[in-house]
């Protein structure tokens, strides 16, 4: 999230799109609710009515995988009747570049296209630079390669028929959605998006949320209170996960991950660091090496050093090209190119894409370590139903888990919140945490190493590694320490005190730090901040329910990122009934500014979105791998034959493996008509490995089911409460027939199209309750995350004559 859940509360507008926040995030509804008493609108975009939908104003319904349609129109609606908030674009944003002549866009392909790799050569959409190597500008917006008259031209094709024939969504929903929304471009007034899985878990989820940044960027509601993107995080502590590498391409605080083709230390920052030429332009990534150094040293202690590099030779590198995210890595387990693995809280037999080949990936392992609470599809594949379990080789040691009241630890919540909780009560029986059992694990491997020699023992005989597990010395960790004594803004540190912030930590060695930008959590001075719970705040805080001294926030406590953007060039906020900083002659207050320059006016301020290189809102975004604009392609099954308003069908680089069991549906594949899409509900947790073995919530919701429109029922003649097959190209699946007025057909180019949309938390070790909805999604994901298209396939439904998995 750019914000938090409190200041949601401060917005004028509330668009829900593509998230169920009223059920899977009840915390962040709470805070939806009070905006709504004090007057705000909320409005609910989903292809299905929820809880969600019946707290919001409205609920529009759309086809799953067209929002950026719906949200490319609404860009053109903004642009088209001059909604939006001029002075913000033309300075905090870059719709005043100038974009290159080899930039070019065309029947859905943008240049740079290479057919044979389905990837783009990036430096086709480069800005044109000037003498200093900076981007040509021109304010008044109006050369016809600018940014903002690129971006004009590129959303005229939006057009109100041409969104309401791919989306579904009648052309008075659109206008009311968009007139509501487009309203917040005024200078008081904020409108935020909360969006979650809707969004992202699709080819095109990345694009998806570049379409959110837009609007916000051009209505001016980046940085300011009640605005933002707010990303609904999943699984407690995504946040926190991702914040310290649960993703295979970065490291802890977003450092990428180190590639063959980054040999040496010097070689991966050169590789990886941006640098910019113009002085107006903090491009805070200049400093990654500091942090990488920091990272390296944390690791490897008195073993790292400055001349070793840090120890960063021993580190393992991806290779460059290869992409190790789990469809892939499933892929290759499939293939019988893996032997063995850790599976430590997930149950990817169940929550991967395509689950008769997950599953049969999982035959191919010679040993599995599986952390759990449950026995689960994963760790019980072995004897699932329809193998020999005799003729499974796979060999599985299941580690009794402690569940979370067990362990104290950090929770980062979705507003980047650190959370410190208590230890309840002891690890019943022999189950311990994951911490616990990894420390004991990894020194039984060092002692090994050490006593019998490996073939490399030096990157695990150099580790600093704790002789055992304390959370609270793993949170100073990662804060970070210094190694030597220093001096450090007129204070005196000794080797070993804790960093007090991010700007202490150097490239030299002298600090450690196990993620950036945690620096700052724990200090000498205050401790572990994670554990604050002071309501205290300045009158001005309390105008908008900051709360700063209430657990910690990263980075160095700033609540409401690109607060720069809240205010004017002489430092005056837009909105000053609900001001997030504000220059006070001497001196920011409010929130922690981004960066604590004076304002842009007096000369010696810097551009407000200080983690991009050029310090501008990026309304061209041409970093990444599918286009600088997001435009619209169809899921990669669609019902439909023809791109409604362009050429390109599907997106042109979305990824993809191939095996013999990764069929795909054609486009309009007349056998499976149907949309499907799947979701999450209140009373099960995600896979359902967990929450089936609650008695009370079993009982709740003890069945897979599915939901379907009264007029497809009647079409198939079902009756609610039928048992029915769905089918895909890849599997099929028993389910009880929801029929239910919360799903409705949508008009498409003129047709009908039915979608339905099933839970994926049933799976066979809970007996009669339904197995993986995962056997009938497809394994394609994003060309730039990976992230499975789950919310969107193709299948058909009939009525079943007789059950298995539902008995
Ligand atoms: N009770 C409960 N809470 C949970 C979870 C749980 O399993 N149970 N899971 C947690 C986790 S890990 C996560 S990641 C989050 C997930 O939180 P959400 O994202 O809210 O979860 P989903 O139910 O997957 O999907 C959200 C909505 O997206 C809609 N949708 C489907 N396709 C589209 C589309 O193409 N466009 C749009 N605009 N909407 C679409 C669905 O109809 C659904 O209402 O929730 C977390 N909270
Ligand atoms: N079709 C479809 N598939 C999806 C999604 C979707 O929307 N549609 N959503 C995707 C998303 S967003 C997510 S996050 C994944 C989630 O899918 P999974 O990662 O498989 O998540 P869970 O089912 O929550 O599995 C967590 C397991 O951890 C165990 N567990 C709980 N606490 C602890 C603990 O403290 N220690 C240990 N060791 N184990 C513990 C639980 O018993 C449970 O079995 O599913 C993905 N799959
Ligand atoms: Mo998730």
């Amino acid at each position: 999230m750019t914000n938090h859940w409190c200041d949601i509360e401060n917005a004028d507008s509330i668009m829900i799109i593509g998230s169920n926040a009223a059920e899977h995030h009840p915390i962040s509804f709470k805070w939806v609710l009070r905006a709504k008493d004090k007057g705000a609108t909320v409005m609910h975009v989903d292809p299905k009515f929820s809880r969600t939908s019946a707290r919001s104003d409205f609920h529009v319904p759309l086809r799953s995988g067209t929002d950026i349609p719906f949200m490319g129109g609404m860009i053109n609606y903004v642009l088209s009747n001059k909604l939006y908030f001029k002075e913000y674009v033309a300075n905090y944003t870059n719709a005043a570049f100038i974009v290159g002549k080899d930039y070019k866009f065309k029947d859905g392909l943008f240049s740079g296209y290479d057919a044979k790799t389905r990837t783009y050569d990036k430096s086709k959409w480069a800005f044109e630079l000037d003498d200093k190597g900076v981007p040509k500008r021109d304010p008044s917006l109006k050369d016809p390669r600018c940014v903002f008259q690129m971006l004009k031209k590129h959303y005229s094709r939006y057009s109100l028929d041409n969104v309401s024939k791919t989306t579904g969504v009648s052309k008075e929903n659109l206008l009311k959605v968009w007139k509501t929304f487009a309203a917040t471009g005024q200078k008081d007034k904020a409108g935020t998006i909360m969006y979650a899985l809707g969004w992202t878990q699709h080819t095109v989820g990345v694009q998806n949320i570049r379409t959110s940044a837009m609007l916000q960027l051009l209505l001016g509601n980046i940085g300011v209170a009640g605005g933002g993107i707010n990303a609904l995080r999943g699984e407690p502590n995504v946040q926190g996960s991702t914040d310290h590498c649960i993703l295979w391409h970065i490291l802890p605080g977003y450092l990428p991950v180190p590639k063959a083709s980054m040999p040496s230390f010097d070689a991966y920052t050169k590789a990886t660091t941006p640098v910019s030429h113009d002085p107006e332009s903090a491009n805070w990534w200049q400093h990654k090496p500091k942090y990488m150094a920091s990272l390296l040293k944390s690791w490897r202690g008195d073993n790292a050093t400055a001349k070793n590099g840090f120890g960063y030779k021993m580190l393992p590198k991806a290779d460059d090209g290869v992409d190790y995210s789990y469809l892939f890595l499933f892929d290759r387990m499939y293939k019988g190119e893996i032997r063995g693995g850790f599976v430590f809280g997930t149950n990817p037999a169940q929550s991967v894409p395509n689950s008769n080949k997950t599953r049969k990936g999982l035959d191919n392992l010679d040993w599995l370590v599986v952390g759990e609470l449950h026995h689960t599809e994963t760790s019980d594949n072995w004897h699932r139903p329809g193998i020999d379990p005799l003729k499974n080789k796979t060999e599985v040691f299941l580690l009794p888990s402690a569940q979370r009241a067990e362990k104290a630890g950090s929770i980062s919540n979705s507003g980047r919140w650190l959370l410190w909780h208590y230890e309840a009560c002891k690890p019943m029986g022999q189950s311990r945490s994951m911490g616990n059992m990894y420390v004991d694990i990894i020194n039984r491997v060092r002692e090994l190493y050490s006593t019998k020699n490996g073939a490399y023992p030096d990157p695990i005989l150099t580790l600093d590694w704790p002789s055992f597990y304390d959370a609270e010395d793993v949170a100073q960790r990662i804060n970070g320490r210094f190694t030597k004594d220093v001096n450090f803004k007129g204070k005196k540190y000794k080797k070993g005190q804790q960093v007090p912030s991010f700007v202490a930590l150097g490239d030299d060695g002298s600090t450690s730090s196990l993620n950036w930008l945690y620096a700052g959590s724990y200090t000498e001075e205050d401790g572990n901040k994670a554990k604050r719970r002071s309501l205290a705040q300045t009158p001005m805080q309390a105008k908008i329910g900051l709360f700063p001294n209430f657990a910690w926030c990263w980075p160095v406590n700033r609540r409401i990122l690109y607060n720069r953007a809240s205010v004017d060039a002489n430092g005056k906020p837009w909105a000053p009934q609900k001001a997030v900083i504000e220059w006070n002659g001497k001196g920011w207050e409010g929130d922690v500014p981004d960066g604590g320059w004076p304002p842009n006016a007096t000369g010696k301020g810097r551009y407000p979105f200080i983690m991009r290189k050029e310090g501008h809102g990026q309304l061209y975004g041409p970093g990444l791998q599918d286009g600088p604009f997001p435009d619209h392609y169809e899921p990669v099954e669609t019902p439909i034959t023809s791109h409604p308003f362009s050429k390109q069908l599907s997106s042109p680089c979305y990824k993809s493996v191939k095996s013999d069991m990764d069929k795909l549906a054609e486009p309009g594949d007349k056998r499976f008509p149907i949309v499907l899409t799947t979701y999450s509900m209140t009373e099960h947790w995600c896979g359902g490995g967990e929450t089936r073995n609650i008695p009370a919530l079993l009982e709740a919701e003890p069945q897979l089911y599915v939901e379907m429109s009264l007029e497809l029922a009647k079409e198939k003649g079902i009756a609610n409460g039928d048992a029915v097959i769905v089918e895909s190209i890849r599997g099929k699946v028993e389910a009880i027939a929801m029929v239910t007025v919360r799903m409705t057909p949508f008009k498409i180019k003129g047709k009908i199209i039915h979608e339905v949309g099933m839970p994926f938390c049933f799976g066979w070790t809970t007996k009669g309750v339904g197995d993986a909805t995962n056997r009938l999604t497809p394994a394609v994901g994003d060309p730039n995350t990976t992230i499975p298209e789950y919310k969107a396939s193709l299948v058909n439904v009939r009525k079943a004559d007789k059950l298995t998995e539902l008995e």
